[in-house]
């Protein structure tokens, strides 16, 4: 195995010998062969001119399986082999309707038994013909993909498509395995997977909002109540939704885990009173979190921490992508329906959650409600009130590091306030910082996906102001990341021309050094320093 996909990676360098994440070599070995055959039906798709409005399965196939393969969303060996398998059947379906020609390796290859597909899977990670720079972005790209993946799974569970995020993902998957195109062509297309990122997310953002209302002010608790309760964790509002469908009056409670929190900001899970607040913190925290919890925990998407105890993973129930040896998968019925009763009889037999802290978490800072917002917050700026936004998005980790995000918004001077998405801001968001003339100065709109939302506000900012740059607003961006979702939003913000985004706690390791030159002397990429030194730094920037 050799994997770096994500921000933990073993020395900052790659996992070799099993992931730091918990990951097993072979399971690494069978993702990546997973990858490999989709660009292998990829390069028949593009190859063989094929008509993506006739290939419906396949397209929801090949996110699912990107999906799969995200870090710390699914570590088991046996739905991944069934997936291998399913995608090569749909590739060879697809090659004799293809009738291409001169079809690499990833086209065609042959498996017979479970033992020749893990020695298939032991050596078609790397890309050897590649040169450094050409892998870096081959890998910034595939990993960028399996971003606009997940984003565009949980869009489709919501009934919305985009064919042109399909075709691109054909077009950049066939591209990685052709070793002629140069350092400048895939950059092109590492920016145009961020401007499909945009549109994924908008995407999905319609989706949500059409479905569940647009997220508004919300003040979550954090306490428990006495009910036997059951633990919903990952991004899928769709999983929510029947989750406090089929609770509802069962006297069975719902909290929220880590990512799942912005489900709350929605008007439409209001109406549940079993949604009873959200219990924990970013999800490296689920070990301990999940031991005092006591009721089951449903994962919806990553990320899943392998958990050490036995009684904590006899309660752990998967469905979607996710999945883990041992735990209970929740699949979907015919009808595109989820049976959680399971989940539902063993929440009754078990004990009422340990309260661990008490109070609120304040959100809903989504774009409609910050426009909302609007003329007061453009008045304060004006006034001098608010000096300037920090975007710090992205994603939490377990590094020590990253206590980093703490201190540095603990620092920042009172005149500031962050704009934040995704389970960074468990770094900073239960710490009292105030408020100036009325506006929190931890704006939280949700997921990390929602960092379109912080966009979309960074767009009407420039508007209000009758700028012609977004680059010319008082906002900086100091970015967490940690998997490949972070990648995709950080491709997004690139091809919507924000520069000097910082990105810590390190760079990615897959960016080789010329690779990070080129993002540093165009974008303004830089990585962390010093919390003292950075705060310096942002505010004296223009
Ligand atoms: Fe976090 Fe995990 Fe949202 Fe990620 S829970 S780390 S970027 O899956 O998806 O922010
Ligand atoms: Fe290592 Fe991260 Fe890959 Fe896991 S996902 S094997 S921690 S690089």
């Amino acid at each position: 195995m050799f994997c770096y996909q994500c921000q933990e990676t073993a020395r900052n360098r790659g996992c070799e010998f099993g992931g730091v994440c918990g990951k097993s070599e072979e399971l690494a070995d069978l993702q990546d062969l997973l990858i490999y055959t989709l660009k292998g039906i990829s390069e028949i798709v593009i190859k063989g001119r094929l008509d993506i409005k006739q290939l419906e399965d396949v397209n929801h196939e090949v996110v699912r399986s990107l999906f799969m393969t995200i870090t710390n969303a699914n570590f088991d060996d046996e739905p991944i082999i069934a997936k291998i398998k399913q995608m090569i059947s749909m590739r060879d379906d697809l090659r004799k309707k293809a009738l291409a020609e001169e079809l690499h390796d990833a086209a065609v290859f042959e498996i017979r038994t479970t033992s020749d597909m893990v020695y298939k899977a032991s050596y078609v990670g790397m890309i050897p013909r590649d040169n450094e720079d050409a892998r870096s972005i081959k890998q910034l790209i595939i990993f960028g993909i399996k971003g606009l993946a997940a984003y565009k799974y949980h869009a489709l569970n919501l009934e919305k498509e985009m064919e042109e995020i399909y075709s691109f993902i054909y077009e950049a998957l066939a591209a990685t395995l052709d070793t002629g195109l140069s350092v400048e062509e895939l950059f092109l297309l590492a920016m145009k997977t961020g401007e499909m990122g945009v549109k994924a997310m908008a995407l999905l953002d319609e989706a949500n909002t059409a479905r569940y209302g647009d997220p508004e002010i919300t003040q979550v608790s954090t306490g428990v109540r006495n009910n036997p309760a059951i633990l919903i964790s990952g991004h899928d509002l769709t999983d929510l939704e029947e989750l406090l469908e089929q609770t509802r009056g069962t006297g069975v409670d719902v909290y929220t885990h880590s990512e799942m929190l912005p489900g709350h900001y929605y008007p439409a899970f209001k109406k549940y009173d079993n949604l009873a607040g959200n219990y924990g913190n970013a999800w490296w925290k689920q070990e301990e979190e999940f031991v005092s919890f006591n009721g089951p925990v449903l994962f919806t998407t990553n990320c899943i921490v392998p958990p050490v105890s036995e009684e904590v993973r006899s309660r752990i129930f998967t469905t979607g992508v996710t999945g883990y040896p041992g735990c209970v998968h929740i699949g979907t019925d015919p009808e595109g329906r989820k049976d959680f009763s399971k989940i539902i009889r063993l929440a009754k037999t078990l004990k009422a959650p340990e309260e661990i802290e008490t109070g609120k978490i304040v959100g809903g800072f989504a774009h409609a409600q910050v426009f909302a917002l609007a003329d007061k917050v453009a008045a304060a700026v004006k006034s001098g009130a608010i000096k300037k936004f920090f975007v710090m998005a992205g994603c939490d980790g377990r590094m020590e590091s990253r206590m980093y995000y703490t201190q540095f918004a603990k620092k920042l001077p009172k005149d500031t306030v962050i704009l934040t998405a995704g389970c960074a801001k468990y770094r900073y968001n239960k710490l009292d910082l105030g408020s100036i003339g009325g506006i929190p100065r931890v704006l939280d709109a949700g997921q990390c996906n929602d960092s379109y939302s912080l966009v979309m506000i960074a767009l009407k900012l420039k508007e209000v102001f009758e700028l012609n740059d977004i680059n010319e607003l008082p906002i900086v961006y100091n970015i967490s990341w940690y998997e490949q979702k972070a990648v995709l939003v950080l491709l997004a913000l690139l091809y919507l021309g924000v520069r000097n985004i910082h990105l810590g706690p390190t760079l990615p390791a897959f960016l080789s050094p010329n690779v990070t030159k080129v993002l540093a002397d165009n974008f303004g990429i830089a990585g962390i320093g010093t919390v003292d030194e950075d705060i310096r730094m942002f505010m004296a920037s223009e």
